[in-house]
C-alpha cells in the first residue's frame, strides 16, 4: 500500500502546507466542543455551513442542507457521546468555503506543488466562486463514487484524523454502471454483484485502496473515479484544481457532454431554431459551464500570463496582488507554457463545429482577435 501511496500519489507532510490561525481555530473550537475537558480556546459561531446527511441517498449523492457551524459542532458531539450514532443520522460538513468566507484570516496557503491552479484563478478574477473546501466529519461518514468537477485534479490535506480512498483508474467507470448506465453510489455494495442490475461488475479491476493519515496530502490525478470514507472524526482541506496538464482532459469532458445532451434532445432538432442555444443552456445546467465561459476563461488564464511576461517583476515584492505572487513563484517559463497550452486547446476550440455556432455577441470578445494575440505572445517568447 505505500508503494500505491509512492507511485501514484504525491503525499507532502503539511508542513508546505503552513496552516494557521483560523484552521487552527476551527480545530481548536471542534476539540474544545468534542472534549470541553481539553482546550480552553472557544471559537464557534453562526457561520452557515453545508451539510450532508450520509445515512440518506438523493440521487447518487447525500441530501444537503445548511445550519449554522456550531449547530453542526453540537450535533458532532452527542453523536459521538451516543457512541457514533444518532437519530439523525450520520451528518458530513462538507464543500465548506471557509476560506472564501474569512478571506482575512488567511488560514492556510496552498502548497507550491498545486498552485498551478487556473480553476480557483478564474474564478477569483470574476469573483464568483471557487474550488477551495474545508471538510470535517465524524467517523463512519464518507462521500459516495464519483469523479471531480470538470476531471479536474484534487488534492486533500488531513489536517486531523484519517481516510480510506478507494479509487479506480480512468476508464473503470464503466464497469461500475448499473444496466441504464447510471453510476453506482457505492462501489463496496453487495449490490453491485447482482449481475441482471451492474451487467460488467466482474470486469472491474479491484480499486486502489489508500490510506490517508492526519498531517498526509493526496494528490488524485484527472478522471479518476474515487469514494472516501472517515475511518475516525476527520478535518481536511480539499481543493479542486485544474492547469495546462489537464486542460486537455477539460475540453475532452465538454465536447463528450455537449455530444450527450444532444443526444438526448436530438428529436426536437428540426422543430426549433434556437437547438444548439438550448444544447448549451442545458450544458451548463448539468456541468456547471458552457462553451462561451469555458472561452472566457482561457482568455482570462491568457492575459494573466500575457500582462506578467510582459511586465516580469524582478523580485517577489513587485508582485501587486496574490496572483502575481504565484506566478511570480512559478516564474516566466511556467507562465509561456501556460501560454502554449491555452493555445493549443484554443485552436481546437475555434474549429470545433458547435462553438462556430455559438452567437458571437454572448462572448466579451472577438476570439479570433485573442488567437492572433496569444500567438504572437508565443513566437516572441519561442
Ligand atoms: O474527503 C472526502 O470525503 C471527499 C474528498 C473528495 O472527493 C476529493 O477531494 O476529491
Ligand atoms: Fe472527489
Amino acid at each position: 500500500m505505500r508503494i500505491c501511496k509512492i507511485i501514484l500519489l504525491c503525499i507532502v507532510e503539511y508542513q508546505f502546507l503552513k496552516v494557521d490561525q483560523l484552521l487552527v481555530n476551527v480545530y481548536m473550537c471542534v476539540l474544545n466542543m468534542l472534549y470541553p475537558q481539553m482546550a480552553s480556546f472557544y471559537y464557534a459561531d453562526e457561520t452557515p455551513v453545508p451539510v450532508a446527511n450520509c445515512s440518506a441517498k438523493e440521487y447518487n449523492s447525500n441530501p444537503k442542507q445548511i445550519m449554522p457551524f456550531k449547530e453542526f459542532i453540537q450535533y458532532w458531539r452527542e453523536y459521538i457521546q451516543n457512541g457514533h450514532s444518532s437519530p439523525k443520522g450520520c451528518l458530513y460538513l462538507k464543500d465548506w468555503h471557509m476560506q472564501r468566507n474569512f478571506p482575512e484570516h488567511n488560514s492556510y496557503k496552498t502548497p507550491i506543488y498545486f498552485s498551478s491552479d487556473w480553476l480557483n484563478e478564474y474564478w477569483d478574477t470574476i469573483e464568483v466562486d471557487d474550488y477551495r473546501f474545508v471538510y470535517m466529519g465524524p467517523k463512519g461518514s464518507w462521500t459516495p463514487f464519483h469523479a471531480d468537477v470538470f476531471r479536474s485534479y484534487s488534492w486533500s490535506a488531513n489536517i486531523c484524523g484519517r481516510k480510506k480512498w478507494l479509487l479506480y483508474p480512468p476508464g473503470q467507470e464503466e464497469f461500475l454502471r448499473d444496466c441504464h448506465g447510471n453510476l453506482a453510489y457505492d462501489v463496496t455494495a453487495p449490490v453491485l454483484q447482482d449481475k441482471g442490475l451492474y451487467p460488467q461488475f466482474e470486469e472491474a479491476c479491484q480499486p486502489l485502496e489508500i490510506i490517508q493519515e492526519a498531517g498526509e496530502i493526496i494528490f488524485v490525478p484527472s478522471g479518476w473515479h474515487h469514494q472516501v470514507y472517515n475511518l475516525v472524526d476527520t478535518i481536511s482541506i480539499n481543493h479542486n484544481w485544474l492547469n495546462g496538464c489537464n486542460l486537455d482532459i477539460m475540453w475532452q469532458l465538454l465536447q463528450e457532454e455537449l455530444s450527450s445532451v444532444q443526444r438526448e434532445i436530438e428529436e426536437w432538432r428540426d422543430t426549433m431554431d434556437s437547438w444548439h442555444q438550448h444544447c448549451q443552456v442545458i450544458m451548463k445546467s448539468c456541468t456547471g459551464i458552457d462553451y462561451g465561459e469555458f472561452a472566457s476563461f482561457l482568455k482570462t488564464i491568457a492575459n494573466n500570463r500575457m500582462s506578467f511576461l510582459n511586465s516580469c517583476p524582478r523580485n517577489a515584492g513587485n508582485c501587486q496582488d496574490h496572483l502575481a505572487e504565484s506566478l511570480f513563484a512559478l516564474g516566466p517559463q511556467h507562465a509561456a507554457f501556460d501560454l502554449q497550452r491555452v493555445l493549443h486547446i484554443f485552436e481546437s476550440m475555434l474549429s470545433n463545429e458547435d462553438f462556430k455556432r455559438l452567437d458571437p455577441s454572448t462572448l466579451s470578445f472577438k476570439p479570433e482577435e485573442l488567437l492572433q494575440e496569444i500567438r504572437e505572445a508565443v513566437r516572441t517568447i519561442v
